[in-house]
């Protein structure tokens, strides 16, 4: 009996989802010279697209940590050399997954200063958008971030509030939390309104959006509104929420009482774009 050949995903030779050979607690190597001259190429056009946009648009601390994580426009990362170097800002790991893992496990790596990042690109096709992480969102999107000390202390201790959240309803409110911060967050700064959010800066559509438009909501972070707040998932974002800095965000972490705040899981929760009589818009002091 003759076997069709099992295709590669998508021809690429980092396949896409390689769970199969992923460890138990789901990381995976690299394979650094798997990546094809295109996948290479990718990465440098969506580098070159985002770099442009970062000091209009991006927080100050985020500019700063992808220059400290001394990454190479033109060819895709090596996560261990990265690794390295975050270990010595921060002393967070970077190691490879295949994509999204089982909450569980994510927060299982956070809080023991593991960020994992997903192995394989984007196909050209999807430059744009792409509805699961790939290298470019999670490498370029979140590590500038965790070069800043507070900003990886408050992804630890969120880790370790989701290892212990055990109720459906109190991880639902810790993704929202992830999604409307280390995702989708801007923070204010003396040259107005920035973004520090992941899926914010990897996005050219939404890097612009998000600080400039004038169709969505900004308002100013509060925790329990947050929780309490759903999100979508396939379009940009109706509502945003500000930090005035990168500290307030792990203050007032450090500071909730989450056990109390899961109580609040079985109120209704608000939509999206609701706009409540206790929401402080935000309006940015600067031109742009
Ligand atoms: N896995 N690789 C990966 N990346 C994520 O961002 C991620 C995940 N698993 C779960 C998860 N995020 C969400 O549940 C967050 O809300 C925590
Ligand atoms: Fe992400």
């Amino acid at each position: 009996m003759t076997r069709l050949p099992v295709a590669p995903t998508q021809g690429s030779v980092v396949l896409r989802g390689d769970y199969a050979r992923a460890a138990a607690d789901f990381r995976i190597s690299q394979t650094y010279e798997s990546y094809t001259e295109d996948e290479h190429d990718i990465w440098r056009t969506l580098f070159e697209r985002q770099v442009g946009l970062l000091t209009e648009h991006a927080a100050p601390e985020f500019q700063a940590g992808l220059r400290l994580l001394g990454v190479d426009s033109h060819r895709i990362p090596m996560l261990e050399e990265a690794s390295e170097r975050l270990q010595r800002l921060t002393g967070f790991e970077v190691i490879g997954v295949p994509g999204l893992i089982p909450e569980a496990d994510f927060f299982a790596h956070l809080a023991e200063r593991r960020f994992p990042v997903t192995v394989w690109m984007r196909r050209r096709d999807e430059l744009d958008y792409l509805v699961e992480p790939d290298l470019f969102h999670d490498f370029f999107g979140h590590l500038p971030m965790l070069a800043h000390t507070v900003f990886a202390n408050f992804i630890q201790a969120y880790g370790a509030i989701g290892v212990h959240a055990k109720s459906p309803a109190a991880l639902k409110m810790l993704a929202r939390l992830y999604w409307y911060t280390v995702e989708f967050g801007l923070v204010t700064t003396s040259r107005g309104l920035r973004a520090y959010g992941a899926g914010i800066l990897s996005s050219s559509g939404e890097t612009i959006y998000a600080t400039k438009a004038s169709g969505p909501a900004r308002i100013a972070f509060d925790l329990q509104r947050v929780l309490r707040t759903n999100y979508l998932i396939d379009s940009y974002q109706k509502t945003y929420f500000v930090l005035h800095d990168i500290e307030h965000l792990f203050d007032s972490v450090l500071a909730a009482d989450f056990d109390a705040l899961f109580e609040l899981a079985d109120q209704p929760a608000y939509e999206s774009d609701a706009r409540l009589p206790t929401d402080q818009p935000i309006v940015s002091l600067a031109p742009s």
